[in-house]
């Protein structure tokens, strides 16, 4: 994926009004900020499909027809197990992924993993999304897990229509045997390399997301995952909550044990809907999220369509957020060229840039250029100050320096900060005689 990199100054009438009001009215204020530029158009990632629920729902139908035909279930050892695995891999190979069928046994009989890698993106950086295909050999396990599972084959089948080329290399698994104990999804993390493990960037699990009385619940085992989903669900103005119950009841236990960031969304099993989930979410207080959790009736009218459109969407939306990759390669620039005017001997002055777009935090190593006219600028302490305000120092007075100017670039540790913000240079004179102005400054990812 190439990134168009923008730089943007504000056009020059900004430049000459801020320097005159500046110049003119001497702050009294605590700090005068130039106003600031609209933030570099940084590459965003691309939006993400809206992924149709009808689609959604075909598969579903197609797994309760595999059910039906194959004893009422899809459990591990069964016959349903594998013609499910059959189905899913036929149709992720029309739509071009490379598959792989990893076999293994578990009590007595043989388990089924599928992989399907997406061709492209950096094999280096790979973004893994998953779901178990098993159900319980109760019942056909449309809401589990037909519903992840078809919520990611969706997915999976949207990259293809779009030919999405991410930085990351994308990969999907369906696991078998989870009801007995995430067998499966183990499996393949214990026989997954070291150095293949590595390169693995996260790894998302959607298990249970169409309960019929649906909570809307998100991972909270990794922030930046867990933000990535949260923003989604706010984005549509639905409220969620972190779930709670899932810590090793699920396959994104196998990947989280072995250190690999991990995030995912659950609506909702045996536990019951409280009163104020229900003010929130809808649906019936007291009464279980899914009434036919591992029992017979988990078929496919036990789904709720709203809640299963929204999670696929938001499977979608991860997909396409987290594999643009968490930094933009070097180069993107946030500029601020208004002139500031900074008071002899006076209050601090402020120069600010808006950063958007990007995802997660700043690099270990932002760099921080500076343009500031100013004789003996041995006056001048500078400091960057996050969109949070928290102030890292850049420079500070020196009366022996009676050198002109601070043309020069910084580099900040601000791997603690949200990317996305107002950022601000704060340049005060501390001693008297000698004035100048900051001409410019910018950050660069
Ligand atoms: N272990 C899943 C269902 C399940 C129960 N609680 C959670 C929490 C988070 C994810 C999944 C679950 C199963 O029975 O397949
Ligand atoms: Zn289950
Ligand atoms: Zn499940
Ligand atoms: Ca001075």
């Amino acid at each position: 994926m190439t990134h168009s990199v923008h730089r943007r100054t504000a056009a020059l009438t900004a430049v000459a009004l801020a320097g005159l009001l500046a110049a003119a009215v001497p702050s009294t204020a605590a700090t005068t900020t130039a106003a600031a530029p609209s933030a570099a158009t940084s590459p965003a990632a691309l939006a993400a499909p809206d992924i149709p629920l009808a689609n959604v729902k075909a598969h579903l139908g197609d797994l309760q027809s595999i059910a039906s035909a194959n004893g009422g279930n899809r459990a591990h050892g069964r016959t349903g197990y594998k013609a499910s695995i059959d189905h899913v891999k036929a149709k992720l190979d029309a739509a071009g992924f490379t598959t792989t069928v990893q076999q293994f046994t578990s009590s007595g009989a043989t388990g089924y993993n599928l992989i399907a890698d997406w061709p492209g993106g950096d094999t280096n950086r790979v973004l893994m999304a998953g779901a178990h295909l098993d159900s319980v050999t109760s019942g056909p396990g449309i809401n589990d897990n037909g519903s992840g599972s078809a919520g990611v084959l969706e997915t999976a089948l949207a990259v293809s229509r779009a030919q999405l080329n991410p930085d990351k290399h994308l990969r999907f698994a369906w696991w078998g045997a989870e009801e007995l104990g995430l067998v499966g999804s183990k499996y393949y993390v214990n026989n997954l390399p070291s150095a293949e493990r590595s390169k693995i960037s996260g790894y998302l699990n959607f298990d249970m997301i169409g309960s019929p009385n649906p909570g809307y619940f998100v991972y909270d085992d990794d922030p930046t995952i867990e933000k990535t989903f949260k923003d989604y669900f706010a984005g549509i103005g639905v409220p969620t909550e972190i779930e709670t119950e899932g810590d090793g009841r699920s396959d994104h236990a196998s990947f989280k044990n072995v250190g690999i960031p991990v995030g995912g969304l659950f609506t909702g099993a045996s536990r019951t809907k409280s009163s104020a989930q229900a003010q929130k979410w809808g649906g019936t207080a007291g009464q279980a999220f899914d009434r036919c959790y591992h029992s017979s009736c988990d078929s496919a009218s036990n789904i709720n369509d709203t809640a299963l459109d929204r999670n696929s969407d938001a499977i979608a939306h991860a997909i396409w957020t987290l594999s643009a990759g968490t930094t933009v390669p070097p180069g993107d620039v946030y500029e601020n060229a208004n002139n500031v005017s900074i008071p002899d001997n006076g209050a601090a002055v402020t120069s600010s840039v808006t950063v958007s777009g990007r995802t997660g935090n700043a690099p270990a190593a932002l760099a921080v250029g500076v343009d500031i006219k100013h004789t003996w600028r041995g006056d001048l302490v500078i400091d960057l100050l996050a969109p949070d305000g928290t102030a890292y120092r850049l420079k500070n007075s020196s009366g022996s320096d009676s050198a002109d100017n601070v043309i020069t670039t910084y580099t900040v540790n601000a791997s603690g900060e949200s990317a996305n913000g107002t950022w601000q240079l704060k340049v005060q004179d501390v001693a008297a005689q000698d004035t100048g102005f900051i001409d410019s400054w910018k950050l660069t990812f």
